[in-house]
C-alpha cells in the first residue's frame, strides 16, 4: 500500500531506501517501532532519526493544539494534522482514532477521510465518546463489544485497505485478562488486522501475561509508555509485533520549550541558549529547502 500521491517533501531526495508498507511493519514477524508524530516538523525528525513508520497520537495532537486528550479536538481537526504528518515524509501513519469519534458511521467517515489524507492505518479504541485519556483514573467506560464490532466492521468495509488495529481498553478499565482476550478475540472476528493490549502498569507482566494466552492470532502492538523501564528484548521474546513510543517526541519538546524560555525570561537574552538549540539553518534542512532550489531552476524562466 503506497501513499496517496501527495508530492512528499523529504521523500526520494536523501538516497533512503523506499518506506515499508504499515502492513508489513504490523503483520512482517519481526519486532517493529513506530514513533509518535503530531505535526509535519515532528514527523520529519522522526524519520531522519531512522524510523519506519509514525504513530500520530491523539494525545499528542491534541496537546499541541491546546486541547485536552478526551475529544475536545474534532475528527476533522485531526485529519487536518494528519495531512500535515503524512506529507511531512515518506513513512506510513498509523492514526490514533480514539473510539471513533462517534458510532460505526462517525468511525467509518473517520477511516475514509484519513485514508484520503494518505494514512495508511487506524486505531479504534473499545471506549464510548467522548473517551478519555488511559492514564486519567477511573473514567473508562468500556463499549459494548458487539456495538464496538460494528465500528469495527464498517471501517473494514467502506476502507478494505486500511490497517485496522483493534485496542481493547479493557486492563485500563479494570476489567481483568479474560476480557481482554474475549474481547480481542471478538475483534479479531470482525475484522481487526492486529489487537493494541494497552496497559497502565508500571511493569510488563499484563502484556507477557496477555501474549502468552493469546498466541498471536493477530499481531499485538503495545504502547510502553508506563512500562517504558522494560527491555525491549523481553517484547520480542514475547512475540510482540509492534511498539508505539506513543508521546516521546512531544514531551522531550514541552522539556526543551519550557528550559529555553525559562532561560530566556531569567537571562533578557538567547547568547546562552544560541548554541544548544535547532538553528534556522537546521530547519530549512528539515523541510528541505534545497527542493525548492531545484524547481526554481526548473519552473522559473
Ligand atoms: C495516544 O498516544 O494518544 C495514545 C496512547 O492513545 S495513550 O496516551 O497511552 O493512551
Ligand atoms: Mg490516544
Amino acid at each position: 500500500m503506497q501513499n496517496l500521491e501527495y508530492p512528499d517533501r523529504n521523500g526520494g531526495h536523501r538516497g533512503e531506501a523506499a518506506a515499508p508498507d504499515l502492513s508489513e511493519l504490523i503483520a512482517g514477524g519481526t519486532l517493529s517501532f513506530l514513533m509518535e508524530a503530531h505535526d509535519g516538523l515532528s514527523a520529519a525528525i522522526a524519520q531522519e532519526a531512522g524510523f519506519q513508520g509514525l504513530w500520530a497520537s491523539g494525545l499528542t495532537i491534541s496537546s499541541s493544539l491546546g486541547y485536552r486528550d478526551c475529544n475536545e479536538a474534532s475528527w476533522s481537526m485531526v485529519t487536518a494534522v494528519v495531512e500535515r504528518i503524512v506529507d511531512s515524509g515518506r513513512l506510513p501513519v498509523l492514526v490514533d482514532g480514539d473510539s471513533g469519534f462517534g458510532n460505526f458511521n462517525n468511525a467509518r467517515l473517520l477511516g475514509k477521510k484519513i485514508r484520503q489524507r494518505g494514512a495508511q492505518g487506524l486505531c479504534l479504541e473499545d471506549k464510548l465518546y467522548p473517551k478519555m485519556n488511559s492514564f486519567i483514573e477511573g473514567r473508562h467506560p468500556l463499549a459494548d463489544t458487539a456495538e464496538f464490532c460494528g465500528r469495527l466492521r464498517a471501517v473494514k468495509d467502506t476502507t478494505p485497505d486500511l490497517v485496522l488495529v483493534a485496542r481493547t481498553e479493557a486492563l485500563i478499565a479494570n476489567r481483568g485478562m479474560d476480557e481482554a482476550i474475549s474481547r480481542a478475540n471478538a475483534y479479531a472476528q470482525a475484522g481487526a488486522d492486529a489487537i493494541l493490549i494497552h496497559s497502565k502498569r508500571r511493569d510488563a507482566a499484563e502484556i507477557e501475561d496477555f501474549t502468552r494466552q493469546w498466541q498471536n492470532r493477530l499481531p499485538v502492538v503495545i504502547v510502553p509508555t508506563t512500562y517504558y523501564a522494560t527491555p525491549v528484548s523481553r517484547f520480542r521474546d514475547a512475540g510482540v509485533s509492534t511498539i508505539i513510543w506513543a508521546n516521546q517526541n512531544l514531551r522531550a519538546a514541552a522539556a526543551a520549550m519550557r528550559r529555553a524560555c525559562a532561560t530566556i525570561k531569567l537571562e533578557e537574552g538567547v547568547v546562552s541558549l544560541e548554541d544548544t538549540i535547532a538553528s534556522v539553518k537546521d530547519l530549512f534542512s528539515l523541510m528541505n529547502y534545497d527542493e525548492l532550489v531545484e524547481a526554481e531552476r526548473r519552473y522559473l524562466s
